[in-house]
């Protein structure tokens, strides 16, 4: 069926590659070790390459791999032009550029410009400087309030929790300025109205691009300017708000419009993708104007319940806001920030009050059920226009480690939370790719302790590659089909009417996406059916018409007209 149809993009060298791509997200020290110090690297990337293009992916997106004290997973950089040595070298960057691009996968990193690593020789700099010196102006140092400037200079807090604010001594030892810091304390934001700041960040993106990386991730790329007066935050201010002192200021589209230029002038163009958090899928949607950022993440499926009605009004606000600046949109369901989104389906969705651990924790799972609606889900956001971007380990069905240890536990959330909040590193465990027991061939040191759980060995890459129907396989199809259906990728979407509880969507020529959300079976209109969620092994005899709860089908040429009637038989 889908090998009889052809790929239908433009092709690998086409400009516009991006607009349909679905990017796999490499979070980079759990991937694989490929030197046996038990730290996931650039040769263990190299290593798994193949992995990805059995997969089907077209491009990888690598979180950051510069040179960094690593106490926020390398979004604290130190350097933006050189390798961490837990990584590897430039040199093995430049092999993993070249073996990704022979076997047609473009590479994306991920640039950090609102704050440094407070290791950044200007940081260093800054802190040997006094008070008002040009040296302290390309980060925020200002006198604190109250009696002996003893209290932060406003009432900003950081992401992480805590004051965005810390005290540094002056240089004979006395209590002396605040800077700020909007996530942990290592991580100094830096002052975009300084000139050398937009300057070093254009040569950091020549320094990759002349190398031959295809594009960027942007973090934060709401917070790189602030409210001149930093004033306090008003109490009860919505977050991201229009007006806000510092998420999603208008100056920040002038650093957008000035990197697209810079983009632009490569052949083929550089792409960037922002992590861009606002307070309206419009003002999120300006990211993408013609002149500005290519994709912003539509964080509305990976923040929506496992609800027709949620999911369809996530869908819906998306596609409307993305269509008003005709940019597709970038439809994702996990990251290295968030619970794994099989974790946050096993939940009972009334319940579901955020998208991390912290959130849930508390609740009850249900882990059968939480594994057939994600199933479900990355048909869904497969069959939907635009692009998508994948999280590794989400293909082979991998839910969130919730009872890590605590001495594994890296993210500065747990210790700046006082132990309130475990964190993000449940979804940050080292894949498992081969064995039976912990490292699972992440590593070839089995001391190594990863925090893998041991029912993994179900999970690692070879046991799903020999079932057929598991998970991998399932991805596997499902972006060998996108990649072929002429349906597919960008392009229009419509709604079909269906009963409560059934997603149903329709993509020209010819495709349907069915979800059965509720938990009895439902019935689906004929038409040959290209791939469903559940395994096919057990088919039973009225499969033809129904679907099973919980599950999505994918239909070519479906009947143009709804099942009728659309009752279930429950
Ligand atoms: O995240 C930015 C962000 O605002 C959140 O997703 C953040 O992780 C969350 O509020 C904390 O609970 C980006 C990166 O994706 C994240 O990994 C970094 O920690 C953060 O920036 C700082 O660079």
């Amino acid at each position: 069926m889908a090998d009889e149809l052809t790929r239908h993009d433009a092709g690998p060298h086409a400009a516009t590659w991006w607009t349909d791509a679905v990017v796999y997200q490499v979070y980079l020290r759990s991937f694989r070790d490929g030197n046996g110090d038990g730290v996931g690297d650039i040769a263990g990337l190299r290593a798994g390459l193949d992995h990805l293009v059995g997969l089907g992916v077209d491009a990888i997106w690598i979180n950051p791999w510069f040179r960094s004290p690593g106490l926020d997973g390398g979004y604290d950089v130190a350097d933006h032009r050189d390798l961490d040595p837990d990584f590897g070298t430039l040199a093995d960057a430049d092999a993993l550029l070249s073996e990704a691009h022979e076997r047609g996968l473009r590479v994306l990193l991920d640039l950090v410009p609102n704050h440094t690593s407070s290791a950044h020789p200007w940081f260093q700099a800054a802190l040997a400087a006094p008070a008002d010196s040009d040296d302290r102006g390309r980060y925020y140092f200002r006198q604190g309030r109250g009696h002996d400037g003893d209290q932060p200079p406003n009432n900003w807090t950081s992401a992480f929790g805590g004051p965005a604010w810390s005290r540094v001594p002056t240089a004979d030892g006395e209590p002396g300025q605040w800077y700020l810091h909007l996530f942990s304390s290592c991580q100094p934001d830096l002052d975009w109205t300084h000139a050398d700041v937009a300057e070093d960040f254009r040569e950091t993106l020549r320094f990759w691009f002349d190398r031959g990386v295809d594009g960027f991730r942007i973090d934060v790329a709401h917070g790189l300017h602030k409210h001149g007066d930093l004033p306090d935050l008003p109490v009860g201010h919505a977050s991201a708000a229009p007006g806000h002192p510092f998420w999603d200021r208008d100056q920040v589209h002038d650093v957008y419009r000035d990197w697209r230029s810079l983009a632009d002038a490569y052949d083929p163009p550089r792409v960037f993708l922002a992590e861009a958090v606002a307070d309206t899928v419009e003002r999120r949607a300006r990211y993408v104007r013609d002149d500005e950022l290519h994709g912003v993440f539509a964080f509305d499926l990976l923040e929506a319940r496992w609800t027709a009605s949620d999911l369809r009004d996530a869908i819906d606000r998306t596609v409307a806001a993305h269509g008003e600046v005709t940019a597709p949109p970038t439809w994702v369901l996990s990251n290295h920030d968030v619970l794994r989104h099989p974790s946050r389906y096993a939940r009972d969705q009334a319940l579901v009050t955020g998208h991390n651990l912290v959130d849930v924790v508390d609740l009850q799972r249900d882990d059968e059920l939480g594994d057939a609606r994600a199933r479900a889900a990355v048909l869904l956001l497969l069959a939907l226009p635009g692009n998508v971007v994948l999280y590794q380990g989400e293909e082979l069905g991998l839910h969130e480690v919730e009872d890590l240890p605590d001495d594994l536990r890296r993210d500065p959330v747990w210790e700046r939370s006082d132990h309130q909040d475990p964190g993000r590193d449940g979804c940050r465990v080292p894949l498992p790719w081969a064995g039976d027991a912990p490292p699972f061939a992440f590593t070839s040191d089995p001391t190594v302790a990863t925090g893998q759980p041991a029912r993994w060995r179900d999970h690692t890459v070879a046991a799903m590659d020999r079932d057929p129907t598991s998970t991998l396989h399932l991805y596997r199809s499902a972006l060998r089909i996108r990649r072929a259906h002429p349906a597919l990728g960008v392009g229009a979407m419509s709604w079909v009417p269906a009963d409560d509880g059934v997603l149903a969507l329709r993509r020209e020529p010819g495709f349907a996406c069915w979800i059965n959300l509720t938990d009895h079976p439902v019935r689906r209109p004929a038409g040959r059916v290209l791939l469903r969620s559940t395994a096919q092994a057990d088919n039973g005899p009225d499969d033809d018409v129904w679907l099973r709860p919980h599950e999505a089908v994918w239909i070519d040429d479906p009947d143009v007209a709804a099942p009728d009637p659309l009752g279930t038989n429950g």
